[in-house]
């Protein structure tokens, strides 16, 4: 392409003259009365100026002016210019938008996993937002890369303990939860397992007669057992048990709600020497109902946590959740009724897995 500019008096001049040097095919761009230079700008006569264009212009041009093919260098860099940027702004309106919805929805689909493990909102949250934030715009985010970054954050929050093995164990917790089977498995593994001498309290504060259920169990063990109904007689018990290596000790549940109890209980552990208390946790347990117990047991003291029951749901955000709610380890996960069988000390890696999905 061809481009010219013309200053003459008229159109009729301009015409002419762009047909003799452009041709026919000539189109006219522009056109505007200017005030060409006269003495400092001053009294300068008034000129047409024409802005002209030929796509294939005729073989020979008379040049102008000196000043024409820089002109027309000049137009083209121009137009050049204008339109990598055209093209720059297409391409960052609609790539890195492509590129947003993407991540939004890759980010959607973890998030989506991760409410229905009903993990707290606020737990999702720092995730996504950690996710989010540690990604430059230019890393297309994809379902594998979010979930290879979850797993890395969530291994973070998560804490397990080892097998330390105090002498005093002693489990709490709301009832049903499977305290009790729990200490028997334990209890089975210590003593056959480890060949260890346990010991076996339970503390049956109300008389319930959940006394029965472990002496069947001590019974099959030949493991010894004793019932203390006052916070006297454990000591007498804990005396008496001196020579085992191993002492478990049982509390019989009430309510999670009914606050005198749980405060009972907890005035028999201040007789207790340093002991690892366990809170037994079911893995069914509502999100809401696991800020209730965290909350009404901490009078315990309880510095570990075991989830039980983890055969009985495919909701799993619950082993972070106590976590969270805690700062506590969780160092059991029990499977189902079988003793001593169905426990396993908890592993983070399995627990991520759960989490997300990954373990069928
Ligand atoms: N499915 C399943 N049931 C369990 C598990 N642990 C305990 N249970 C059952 O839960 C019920 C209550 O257990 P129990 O030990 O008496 O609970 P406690 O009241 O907390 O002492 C019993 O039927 C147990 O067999 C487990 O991991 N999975
Ligand atoms: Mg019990």
């Amino acid at each position: 392409m061809k481009i010219r500019r013309y200053y003459v008096r008229d159109m009729k001049e301009g015409m002419l003259r762009i047909r003799e040097e452009l041709g026919s095919e000539a189109v006219i761009i522009q056109s505007r009365r200017v005030r060409t230079k006269g003495f400092k700008g001053l009294f300068a006569p008034r000129k047409l100026e024409i802005t002209a264009a030929v796509e294939n212009p005729p073989a020979q041009i008379i040049p102008e002016n000196p000043y024409q093919e820089q002109f027309e260098k000049k137009v083209q860099q121009d137009l050049g210019e204008l339109r990598t940027m055209i093209n720059r702004l297409v391409t960052r309106q609609s790539i890195p938008d492509d590129m947003q919805d993407n991540e939004r929805k890759e980010l959607k689909k973890w998030r989506l996993q991760l409410e229905r493990q009903e993990l707290y909102d606020e737990l999702i949250q720092e995730f996504m937002d950690e996710i989010k934030g540690s990604l430059s715009g230019e890393i297309q985010l994809t379902e594998e890369i979010i979930g290879l970054l979850l797993r890395k954050k969530m291994r973070r929050r998560f804490r397990t303990a080892p097998e330390k093995g105090a002498a005093v164990q002693v489990f709490v917790g709301p009832t049903g939860v499977g305290k009790t089977t729990t200490l028997a498995k334990l209890a089975a593994r210590y003593a056959l397992y480890q060949g260890e001498r346990v010991g076996i309290i339970t503390i049956d504060h109300y008389r319930i007669g959940a006394v029965e259920q472990l002496r069947t169990y001590a019974d099959i063990t030949g493991l010894p057992l004793e019932v203390v109904m006052t916070p006297k007689e454990l000591t007498c018990a804990l005396e008496k048990l001196s020579g085992c290596q191993r002492i478990l000790v049982d509390t019989a549940g009430r309510s999670t709600l009914n606050h005198t109890h749980i405060q009972e209980m907890s005035n028999y552990l201040q007789n207790l020497p340093p002991a690892e208390i366990f809170m037994v946790v079911s893995a069914t347990t509502k999100s809401q109902d696991l800020r209730l117990i965290c909350e009404n047991f901490k009078c315990m003291n309880y510095n570990r946590i075991i989830f039980t029951k983890l055969d009985e749901t495919n909701t799993y955000g619950v082993l972070l959740n106590g976590i969270y709610l805690t700062g506590l380890p969780v160092i059991y996960l029990t499977t189902g009724q079988n003793v001593p069988d169905d426990i396993c000390l908890a592993d983070i890696e399995k627990m991520c897995a759960l989490i997300l999905g990954e373990d069928d």
